[in-house]
């Protein structure tokens, strides 16, 4: 495995620097941030970048994400123009040595939560999501924690509108259409794309979400059957289910050689509904087995990208809600510890 760490480039509160002082850190995972969905990144900003990642010895193969229009997963006169910019971006992503695309193709909406600054008892707060918070939001006054400055009412209310009439078949064909054109420029100049879940794993406002559970990710790939058609296991965010057993998942998808990348975090079912809450990456702080995860990789030769995954502000630090460092370092450690066991057992 090779151990990353999302950075979000220049803008970062993070110095590039510390990633590299955490240890076995080979690379950051980012993205050219501030282009507008659907346009073409310049190769000068994916050269300046990566020269900012080389300068301090990472490496920068992962990218996250190349953000999808909404055009196209509405199946827009539009899509074929703005798929063809997609497959151009894969082209000059990999004509600067990155080998793995994180996108998703959720509806309007690409993670939800309810809470931002959830205060948990040791005084460190995170990300959490509660059902019953849910419940009084009106999807006619959408105002979603993290999402208000993204969308305008009225953008958000058309959007919302245009999929009022959608299936979940309409959305997969249209994922379908977009991964038969972009999968044969993957296969073209070697770059894996890893489809990052629904998070959480459900429909929200009745709009279709299909990369839910396991049949949905069998679902896809039986469709466009090539490797470089893969997934971004999240198991924070397959793991907020509990549809999903996220060990087998992880173990079954190694075996196919389709999971390109690994975000690893923990989570706690918080009551009998759907509530959980963003906790540390141990297993015994959260709902999911952690150390079962890593081992389902190893022992069916996981060889891709893990990163950690959204992080607690712990230390008082006040960062960008799930991507703080010091708890994202914590993980990292406790990844590297995970990894050093699993790999030694099944030598
Ligand atoms: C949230 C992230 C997502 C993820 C995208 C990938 O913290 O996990 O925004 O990057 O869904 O396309």
């Amino acid at each position: 495995m090779k151990l990353t760490f999302r950075w979000y480039g220049e803008s970062d509160c993070i110095p590039v620097q510390y990633l590299r002082q955490i240890p076995n850190m080979s690379g950051v995972v980012t993205a050219c941030y501030d282009v507008p969905v659907g346009e073409v990144w310049s190769v000068e900003s994916l050269k300046k970048l990566k020269s900012i990642a080389n300068g301090v010895g990472l490496e920068m193969e992962v990218i996250e994400s190349i953000p999808v229009s909404e055009d196209i997963k509405l199946g827009k006169p539009t899509r074929d123009k703005l798929i063809e910019n997609y497959c151009e971006n894969i082209r000059r992503c990999a004509s600067v040595g990155v080998k793995c695309v994180c996108y998703n193709f959720m509806p309007v909406f690409d993670w939800l939560r309810t809470e931002m600054y959830h205060q948990n008892e040791d005084g460190s707060n995170s990300l959490a999501y509660s059902w019953a918070d849910f419940q009084k939001i009106d999807p006619h006054n959408l105002h979603l924690p993290g999402w208000d400055e993204s969308y305008s009412q009225d953008e958000l209310q058309g959007l919302l509108e245009a999929y009022s009439h959608f299936s979940h078949d309409d959305l997969f064909n249209n994922l379908v259409y977009f991964l038969e054109r972009i999968i044969p420029v993957c296969d073209e100049v070697g770059v894996k794309m890893a489809i990052h879940p629904d998070d959480p794993p459900w429909d929200i406002f009745g709009l279709p979400r299909i990369v839910s559970n396991e049949a949905d990710l069998d679902r896809m790939f039986a469709a466009v059957p090539s490797k470089n058609n893969g997934v971004t296991l999240c198991t924070g965010s397959f793991g907020a289910g509990r549809h999903n057993d996220v060990v087998h998942m992880v173990g079954k998808y190694s075996k196919e050689g389709r999971l390109h990348f690994l975000h690893l975090r923990n989570v706690k079912w918080t009551d009998d509904k759907d509530s959980f809450v963003e906790v540390g990456h141990c297993t015994k702080d959260g709902s999911l087995d952690m150390a079962a995860v890593v081992d389902a990789a190893v022992v069916n030769g996981f060889d891709g990208y893990v990163r950690p995954d959204h992080g607690r502000n712990i230390w008082g630090e006040d960062a960008k809600p799930g991507y703080g460092l010091f708890d994202r370092a914590l993980g990292c450690a406790y990844i590297n510890g995970l990894f050093e066991m699993a790999e030694k057992k099944n030598k």
